[in-house]
């Protein structure tokens, strides 16, 4: 296995007129789908390419590229960059926070191993890698209300502290090798096509599933819990404006980007407007709400505003009715 080093450096052909060729990997979770539309509007259909180890719905094996790719498998994810002359990469597989504890050892291994493959190809091949971080890579003795981007960060969950080894990697491999790493760290991201899997913050998407299906909402974590959120088309835009922007507007290769802060409870304010008759109760899941008590409350993105232009469009009111444009609040 080659692992990057200064000489295993060659440049892929890529000038500003070209496209990027983009792979996707984890591309079945909440983000991928919709990321590859959003990129393939933008550099066309057959430049992105997505990824998983699962089997796709027919929709989106039919919408473009889809190909089967094992981040664990160092030589199936090298010849696929190869064969396909890939030269942007976004890096979506990962174990969320709560189904991380559950099983932590799959999530050592995806999470950390699979990285570990994913920044010595990217490095190797010369790519422009995008690695989501997230809330999560925060801990009990980080600042909560707000969170700047550099602060201590002693996670205690599995997620967390896989996220940060992402970050401190790839900002290491960013100044060792000079690779174009570039790193996010979302919110609680909402979305009504694409379901979430195993996160902390899953249940400010389960309540618009749950109002337009049955009426009734149990909530997994205490009302009063404020955390940071944020509507997938923002973090869709984020992501590609951060890959866009010259690296001299980059100031550091990890940014916290933000868009509102809500507790359980005033986000069932809002629903309610929409379903008056929405019942709820709160039933505690206790591995979860010590996780969300352990994560920022409010995310200061000051420097990705100022360095990149950073901005949202989605605040609370708006997010719920667009979720609603999609759901339909009366289809029950
Ligand atoms: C989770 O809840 O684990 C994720 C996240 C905030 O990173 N949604």
């Amino acid at each position: 296995r080659q692992v990057a080093s200064d000489a295993s450096f060659h440049s892929v052909s890529f000038s500003e007129s070209d496209h990027p060729r983009v792979l996707i990997t984890g591309g079945l979770g909440q983000l991928g789908v919709g990321l590859a539309k959003l990129l393939r509007k933008r550099f066309g259909k057959n430049n992105v390419i997505l990824s998983d180890i699962r089997k796709p719905a027919d929709n989106v094996f039919y919408s473009g590229p889809f190909i089967y790719a094992d981040i664990l498998d160092y030589k199936n994810l090298r010849e696929i960059v190869v064969n396909n002359r890939i030269t942007w990469f976004f890096h979506y597989s990962a174990l969320l926070s709560a189904v991380g504890e559950a099983n932590v050892p799959l999530a050592r291994a995806v999470n950390i191993t699979g990285l570990h493959n994913v920044l010595d190809i990217a490095a190797e091949h010369n790519l422009r890698l995008f690695v989501p971080s997230t809330i999560g890579a925060f801990g009990p003795t980080s600042p909560r209300d707000p969170t700047p981007d550099l602060c201590v960060q002693r996670p205690r969950t599995i997620y967390g502290v896989s996220k940060v080894h992402a970050e401190l990697m790839g900002e290491y491999y960013h100044y060792r090798y000079g690779l174009d790493f570039r790193c996010l760290r979302y919110p609680g991201i909402i979305s009504a096509d694409s379901q979430p899997g195993g996160g902390t913050t899953d249940y400010a998407v389960q309540i618009f599933h749950d109002a337009t299906k049955t009426g009734k909402f149990q909530c997994n974590l205490k009302p009063d819990t404020r955390l940071p959120m944020m509507y997938i088309d923002d973090c869709l835009k984020a992501t590609l404006e951060v890959m866009e922007a010259p690296a001299e507007s980059l100031s550091m290769r990890t940014y916290n980007i933000s868009a509102m802060s809500f507790t359980p409870e005033e986000l069932v304010q809002e629903v309610q407007k929409h379903v008056p008759e929405l019942q709820v109760t709160y039933n505690v899941d206790e591995v979860r709400q010590a996780i969300a008590d352990s994560w920022p409350m409010n995310f200061d993105d000051s420097n990705a505003r100022r360095d990149w232009g950073w901005k949202h469009d989605y605040d609370l009111p708006e997010l719920v009715t667009t979720m609603f444009s999609f759901l339909g609040s009366d289809s029950r």
